[in-house]
């Protein structure tokens, strides 16, 4: 981290200063005012008039958004001017523009499409680029390195991204709901069509270009055929100018089917020359509205989509059909390799999902036209808290690969949990899988520098929403930050990454640099440890809403999650030898290292093999010991997130702090429940206990079905680990109320009440001691379910409650609706404040 501070600059800095509120929607380009006057005053050679050589939409963002930034950060407006003024100038041109308009400029050597340089003359301060998205690149750039204060010297900047495809993907579908998104409605999409209301889409576009993101495909890949009709196509072009001004082509996602379904044909076999006819005809138009437009995504043959099975024909005919019709105009189609069979037999030990991409591509490698990229979900099953990398990307030799990551939280607590995922992506993208000898990382095999494709890159599902702050939870911004930053750099660290955010979203202070920091970056491993350690994949709820806990959900099933665990043991055997020949997709070094149980990484370990509980790790435990302490750790770090979060209470703006904190204090509680569910279904399916005694016993804690109940009726929960003791108490005859007597010993005490917040009602409760109210509050969380499950539990935590030997605890609970405010327990703790 490049900074010129001095030590009086670091005091002055971090004086009490009032923080303003904020929403987050400025996320990292808040452009906050630089306090400390040495650093600002740092800035004062800067020229005070800005140049751009060109009124190109791309130019005209980069010039603004430069005005904006220095008045935000150094309180200087900088003058606008079309021509050399006077005096000395920022001047923002593309290397030829730079060359006619200013001939005694630095020679740039040649740069990647996309490049920019930034070069500080005596005089100038020249922003170029090989086009105009470069120089607006190179203006984030200059505005991020002002923002974290790197001195003047070190303005000369000069990058080029790793890879020409860097784009998004949104699960928006067209009534406006977002699948699988967690910030609100979609921003594109309203009522069957794009919104009136087009202002945060440019304020994406912006964000997304600040990263260097350069094409974004808008709705969702379970695709409406709609989306491309000639009635949309006028909608599609109102997107398409607003990110045109930031360097982003716009792209859709089409339904394989569409010949059939919208072009009145009676087929959309992909090698009927009427089809081709159609898919040539229809982009011809979709180009005459948006001329730029970056190409299609296409799943097909893939969870009930249709594709090119229905007519025995390959995913490389189907893809080809619809690349020729791109190909003239320079599209390209990014055809899924997300295809698997969701019916499969569990029974059979041979079957594998894991083994699909692979199985149905390896063998198209070299029949794809050359406009065509497959793209690659990063583990071979569907973003689970820890899975490999890919067999696929080091198997194809001739085929152009885009990696696909998933941005959007869908297995990572959906926003309510802060899970930085730019580590995990990091293992993946780091990992060697020894393409062509060593030496062949997933980055290079996806960008498509190992067998030199002509093209390849990085693709991120976002699926941000109207929510103020995109993703409904400020902490998970940093995701989209990351991502960003990785398609244009890989080689970055996890480190210099978080460290930047941090800075751009919240402020420079060291106390909130590194809280936040040790946070995100130790919060997949967190997560990992409540949710799925060792390699068994995320324990949710995967034939749900794959956000609360369900360790069976995966098993007895066709949809490939298994786990296989039973009273004998865990994990699936992928090996060659035994299982299902998974491991043998991966070249022979990479193979032989999962094959073999001694090699084989403790974290990847039940992801490859099945072994007996006793099964003793490379760390020495055995893996029912290391899956009981996982969760221990797991949420025991959560738990410290709540605190840390708390020692920034004034270091960060009032509502950020308050919105964090309140999502901090659900994973927390997350954090427990899962631990709890997860460690009891072990412990009672193997049978072995827990070492330490944790697992299975819970000091302080009184079942809701075993307190005195007025108006409650126990119920059955559902899967049994979902709650504690497996039941809950459900309002049906209100008035309703819970009653237990408290025998302990007097003094202080932390009240925990776990209860069912459902989604479709506004439950009340009342904590009372004797006839104190000690608490009260509404049922009114976002949780994913109508039912009395662990996605609805939740817990409250009354602290400092004094108790005295005889008191009665009471809750009082008022359903609403269908919402019975249902109880699970309340533990009573010492306090600890
Ligand atoms: C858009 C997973 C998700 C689906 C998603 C699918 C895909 O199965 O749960 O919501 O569909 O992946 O990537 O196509």
């Amino acid at each position: 981290m490049k900074c010129a501070l001095t030590f009086v600059c670091i005091t002055a800095m971090f004086l009490p200063v009032k923080l303003t509120a904020e929403t987050g929607h400025d996320a990292w380009l808040r452009y906050a005012y630089i306090n400390d006057t040495v650093a600002r005053e740092g800035y004062a050679d800067l020229p005070a008039v800005v140049v751009g050589f060109a009124n190109s939409p791309v130019i005209v963002s980069a010039r603004e958004e430069l005005i904006r930034g220095f008045r935000g950060m150094l309180g200087r407006t900088l003058r606008a001017a079309s021509t050399l003024p006077n005096e000395p100038a920022i001047v923002l041109a593309t290397i030829s523009d730079l060359r006619a308009a200013l001939p005694g400029a630095p020679r740039i050597a040649p740069l990647a499409e996309d490049g920019f340089q930034i070069i500080r003359t005596g005089r100038e301060l020249i922003v170029t680029g090989t086009n105009d998205r470069g120089v607006l690149y190179g203006v984030f750039a200059l505005l991020r390195a002002i923002e974290l204060q790197w001195s003047e010297s070190e303005l000369n900047i000069r990058e080029e991204p790793y890879a020409p495809v860097r784009w998004v993907n949104e699960w928006d579908n067209l009534d406006g709901t977002i699948e699988r998104g967690y910030g609100g409605r979609s921003i594109f999409f309203e009522n069957d069509n794009v919104r009136a209301d087009l202002g945060p889409v440019r304020d994406y576009a912006r964000l997304l270009a600040s990263l260097g993101i350069n094409g974004c495909a808008i709705n969702n890949v379970n695709a409406n055929p709609r989306v491309v009709s000639a009635e949309f196509l006028p909608q599609l072009a109102r997107i398409a100018e607003i990110f045109r001004a930031w360097g982003i082509r716009l792209a859709v996602s089409v339904d394989f089917s569409s010949p059939q379904r919208i072009g009145g044909l009676d087929t959309f076999d992909p090698l009927d020359s009427r089809v081709a006819t159609w898919w040539k005809t229809k982009v011809g138009e979709i180009y005459r509205a948006v001329p730029d437009l970056g190409g299609f995504v296409v799943k097909a043959d893939s969870e009930g989509r249709l594709g090119p099975s229905a007519y025995k024909r390959t995913h490389a005919d189907a893809a080809n059909v619809i690349a020729r019709a791109l190909a003239p105009h320079h599209g390209l189609i990014f055809y899924r390799g997300f295809v698997y069979d969701h019916h499969m037999d569990w029974r059979n030990l041979k079957n594998d999902r894991a083994r699909a991409a692979y199985d149905n591509f390896i063998k198209l490698d070299g029949t794809f036209a050359d406009n065509v990229l497959v793209q690659i979900k990063h583990g071979p099953i569907d973003f689970q808290v820890r899975e490999p990398a890919s067999p696929l990307f080091g198997a194809l030799e001739k085929t152009n690969e885009a990696i696909e990551l998933q941005i959007t939280q869908e297995y990572f607590g959906q926003a309510r949990q802060v899970v930085f995922l730019i580590p995990m992506w990091k293992e993946a993208l780091d990992f060697d899988l020894h393409a062509h000898g060593a030496g062949t990382p997933v980055k290079a095999l996806a960008a498509g520098k190992t067998f030199n494709r002509p093209s390849g890159g990085f693709v991120g599902v976002s699926n941000v929403g109207l929510d103020a702050n995109w993703f409904g939870n400020d902490m998970s911004q940093a995701n989209l930050y990351g991502f960003g930053r990785l398609a244009w750099n890989p080689n970055l660290t996890s480190e210099q990454i978080i460290d930047e955010w941090t800075r751009l979203t919240f402020s420079q202070g060291p106390e909130v640099v590194k809280t936040i920091n040790s946070v995100q970056l130790s919060s997949w491993r967190t997560f990992e440890n409540y949710t799925g350690p060792l390699g068994l994949q995320t324990l949710t709820d995967i034939v749900g809403n794959h956000f609360g806990v369900a360790v069976e959900a995966s098993e007895r099933n066709g949809w490939g999650q298994w786990h296989r665990a039973d009273e004998q043991g865990v994990g699936m055997d992928r090996t060659v030898a035994t299982g299902t020949g998974y491991i043998g997709q991966y070249r022979p070094p990479v193979a032989k290292m999962y094959e073999s149980l001694t090699e084989c990484p403790d974290e990847l370990l039940l992801f490859m093999h099945h072994v007996p509980y006793t099964h003793v790790l490379h760390s020495g435990k055995t893996v029912i010991q290391q899956i009981y302490d996982a969760h221990y750790d797991g949420a025991a770090a959560a738990a410290r997130y709540v605190k840390e979060w708390e020692s920034l209470n004034g270091r960060v703006d009032e509502p950020r702090y308050l919105a964090i904190l309140a999502h901090l204090q659900y994973q927390a509680g997350a954090a427990e429940l899962w631990r709890d569910a997860v460690n009891t279904w072990f412990l009672r399916t193997s049978g072995i206990p827990d070492r330490t005694g944790r697992a299975g016993s819970f000091p302080g804690r009184h079942e809701a079905e075993a307190m005195k109940l007025t108006g409650y009726s126990v119920v059955d929960v559902k899967p049994w680990e979902a709650a504690s003791g497996s039941k809950a108490a459900s309002c049906t005859a209100p008035p309703c109320a819970a009653r237990m007597r408290y025998d302990g010993t007097a003094g202080w005490y932390d009240l925990y009440v776990r209860y069912f917040d459902q989604n479709d009602g506004v439950s009340r409760y009342r904590l009372l001691v004797g006839s104190q109210l000690i608490d009260e509050w509404t049922a009114a969380d976002r949780f994913p379910t109508r039912r009395i499950d662990s996605s609805s539990s939740t817990r409250r935590i009354a602290a400092g409650v004094a108790l005295r030997p005889g008191d009665e605890i009471r809750i009082e609970g008022v359903p609403d609706g269908p919402e019975t405010a249902a109880l699970d327990y309340i533990e009573i703790h010492q306090a600890t404040k």
